[in-house]
Parts: structure tokens; sequence; C-alpha cells
């Protein structure tokens, strides 16, 4: 067994683990990140595009927002189409924020550069992680690596290794408590190299079910449709999903639609989730290890990226100070947060979705909660509030 040792064993290289790692370093504070999967892989997945502008200035300031600042798409506002009617949400009016539109890969990949230049160490395809004495102060994690196994002993773990990660399961069942909503339909996003129907993202709800136009550059588009859970990508050559997707996002939007080849489609499904606490003993989680949100907030990566600005500033406190107190606050600091973005997301869900169990009823309420959005600057910027982020330390 390689015997090694740090300050913060990380475990998992999403965008969490990734950028607690830079911050940490930034302080001083030494870290070994240990991800499952290959270096190719993580750089490979399409996920997020919305970044908060609290988002876009903690990578600013961490010295890796510069491409970001380059190539980020600033976007003043986002339209809501029911229907044949549609109604604009003007961000920027309502709470002087923007959004960038950033994709995730691109900041995963601008967190590997930053972390290869630093010289710092990324354990990739480090297999059968498990954590040791977590209730202690002397924790450690072992994984093997082709073949050979090796122990990191540290004083603190990061869990940032997402929903299915090991660490969250680590935590003894009687100290933890999950509360959860799965949804019953999913996503089916496709990329496609065709400019984007509109300027700004348009969120459709539909009577065949909910689409979202958005994009990832002035020549890139990223598209999605409802889909039922059972669905699979097979039964959706493009041909079917563009005739859907310029069904379901309104006659206005459909004349500026292009269509071309999709080069990536993947189905995802909607859930929402939290764990409680989001740490235990010498163990903290971060990111979707300890929530997950539906996509149509625009939530997952930036409550993941609000998280380690907190973890980072607790763990900094505690190398520096020898001061605990932002580490047995920072679940209770977070959850207050996640709590907040779990509601926000559930809600934008339940507007624009068609529910299989809903009754016409139901479409009348979806309705009437349009009607009132679009006639109530109050009720819009509610929404603006939400969607370009809340306080990350209110
Ligand atoms: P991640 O990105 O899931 O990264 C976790 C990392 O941990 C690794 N890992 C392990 N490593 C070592 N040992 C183990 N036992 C491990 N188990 C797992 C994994 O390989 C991975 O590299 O979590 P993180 O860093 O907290 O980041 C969170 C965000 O990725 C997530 O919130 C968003 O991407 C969610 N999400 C979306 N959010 C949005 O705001 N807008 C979106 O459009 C959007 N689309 C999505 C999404 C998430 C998806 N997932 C998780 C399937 C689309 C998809 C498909
Ligand atoms: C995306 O561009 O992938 C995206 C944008 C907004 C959302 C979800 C996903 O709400």
């Amino acid at each position: 067994m390689a015997d090694h040792k740090t300050d913060v064993v990380i475990i998992g290289a999403g965008p969490s683990g990734l950028l607690l790692a830079h911050l940490l370093d930034l302080s001083g504070v030494r870290s070994i990140i240990v991800e499952r999967q290959s270096e190719e892989h993580v750089r490979g997945r399409i996920r997020a595009g919305v970044i908060e502008a609290e988002s876009v200035q903690t990578l600013i300031d961490a010295g890796v927002g510069e491409r970001l600042q380059r190539e980020g798409l600033a976007h003043d506002g986002f339209d809501i189409v029911f229907g044949d009617r549609h109604h604009r949400i003007d961000l920027k009016g309502l709470t002087g924020k923007q959004v960038t539109i950033y994709g995730q890969t691109e900041i995963t990949h601008d967190l590997i550069e930053a972390s290869n230049t630093a010289g710092r160490t990324i354990v990739w395809e480090a297999d059968n992680a498990t954590l040791h004495d977590m209730a202690s102060d002397s924790p450690s994690v072992t994984f093997e690596k082709e073949g050979e196994s090796h122990r990191v002993s540290a004083r603190l773990i990061a869990g940032c290794d997402g929903y299915h990660g090991v660490c969250r399961h680590t935590i003894p069942s009687d100290m933890l408590k999950s509360y959860e909503r799965v949804y019953p339909f999913g996503w089916l996003g496709i990329m496609a190299e065709v400019k984007p129907a509109s300027d700004e993202l348009i969120y459709a709800s539909h009577e065949r079910g909910f689409a979202l136009c958005s994009m990832r550059t002035p020549t890139r588009s990223r598209y999605y449709v409802q889909v039922s859970t059972e669905d699979h990508i097979d039964n959706w050559p493009d041909e079917k999903f563009w005739e859907e997707f310029s069904i379901r996002i309104g006659p206005e939007a459909s004349k500026t639609l292009t269509t071309g080849p999709s080069f990536e489609k993947s189905i995802a499904p909607l859930r929402s989730f939290v764990a409680e606490p989001m740490s235990y003993g010498s163990l903290l989680l971060a990111g979707d290890a300890a929530h997950i949100v539906p996509p149509t907030g625009a939530k997952g990566l930036n409550l993941a990226l609000a998280d380690v600005q907190i973890l980072h500033r607790a763990i900094e406190r505690f190398f520096k100070s020898n001061d605990t107190e932002g580490i047995e606050h920072y679940s209770e600091v977070c959850l207050r947060r996640v709590w907040k973005a779990e509601r926000f997301s559930w809600w934008m869900t339940m507007l624009l979705h068609v529910f299989p169990d809903h009754s016409p009823f139901e479409r009348k309420l979806q309705i009437a909660e349009f009607d009132y959005l679009a006639s109530s600057e109050v009720a819009s910027r509610s929404l603006a509030e939400n969607y370009v982020g809340l306080p990350v330390i209110a």
C-alpha cells in the first residue's frame, strides 16, 4: 500500500471538486482529488449552461474566468411561452443583474487547465475510493489505481462526488435524513451546430410537454423536450425531435428555428433531493453529493459553486486560525440557501411541465400562474430574483 499525506482529500473532479481544490491552493491549503472516471470522460460531459453573476464573479476572482469573460454570452432576460402567448422576464430591468451562458464543459476545462498549470494532483480512474475514520480528526481515503493500493491521510475529506458517489453513504443512516421528489418525466437534450432560434432562452409550456431553447455559442444550440421516464434516445431520430420541438416552442420561435444534425443526444431524469446534514465529523459534502434540483431553474451547477465558496471559507479559517466555527456551521449555512433553490426549481418545474396525473383543473392553474406573471411586475421580479441567484452569504 502506497501512503500519501495531504490537508484535504477531495472525492470527485466535477466542478465542485475542481473549484474547491483551486480555491484551497490559493489559500495555501494542500489537497488531492480522487476521481473515478478518466480525464477524457470528465472533460466530455455536457451539462449545465446558465451561470449566475455571483458564480461568474467567483471564477473571475479565482483567476479562472478569463475565457468565460471573453466567450461567455451575457443575457439580460429570457422568454416564457405558453402556447401562442409569451412573456419576457427582464432580468436586468427587474434585478439589475444578468446571467452568463457558458457551458459546464468549458468551466471544467478551465479548472483542469489551472490545476495542470499549478501542478496539482488529480488521480484519474481511481477505483473503490473508500472513506475511513470519518468520525475522528485523522480520516483517510483508500483507493486502487492500475492495480496498486493507495492510502491518503488528511485532516478533512470533501465529498464532491455527485449524486451517485460514495461519500454521502458513509454517513451513518441514523445521522442522515433525505428528502426526495422524483418527477414522472425526463429531459431529452440535443446539441446541434445551428444558430439558436432566439437570442435569449425560451422556456415553453405546451400541452404536448415542456421545451427549452438554450445555446452554448451564437452558432451552437442546446435544446430540450420533456419526455417520459421510460423513453429512449433511439425513439428520437433528429427529424422527430425537430418536428416536436418546433410545435412546442410556439409559432413565433418556430419561424426562426434552424434545424441540422445533432451531435449529442441524451435523456436526464428530473429529481429534487436534499440530504441533511451536509457534514459528519471530518467529512463535508458539496454540490450534487448533497442535493439535486430539476434543471428547470438552471440552479444545479450554481448551487454546487455556492457550496464550494462557503466550504472554502470554512476550511481556510480552520487551517489558518484553527477556528472550527465555519466548519461547524457549514451545513446549516448551505442548507438555508439550498432549500430556497429547491423551492424555486420545483416551482418552475410545476409551472411548465405536463404531469401525467394532472387534470384540466391543474392546467388551468398553470395558465393562471402564467397570466399572473405576465400581468404582475412583482411576480416577475420574484422569479427574476431567484433566477439570477440569491446572495451566497445572505
Ligand atoms: P458532478 O458534476 O456529478 O461531479 C461529481 C464527480 O465525482 C465523481 N465520482 C467519484 N469519484 C471518485 N470515487 C467515486 N466513488 C465517485 N463517484 C462519483 C464523478 O465521476 C464526477 O466526476 O457533481 P458536482 O461537482 O457537485 O457538480 C454538480 C453539477 O455537475 C450539476 O449540479 C449540474 O450539472 C446539474 N445539471 C444541470 N444543472 C444546471 O444548472 N443546468 C443543466 O442544464 C443541467 N443539466 C445536470 C444536467 C446534471 C446531469 N447529470 C448529473 C446526469 C444534465 C445532466 C445529465
Ligand atoms: C442549458 O443550456 O443546458 C440549460 C439552460 C437553462 C436551464 C437548463 C439547462 O434551465
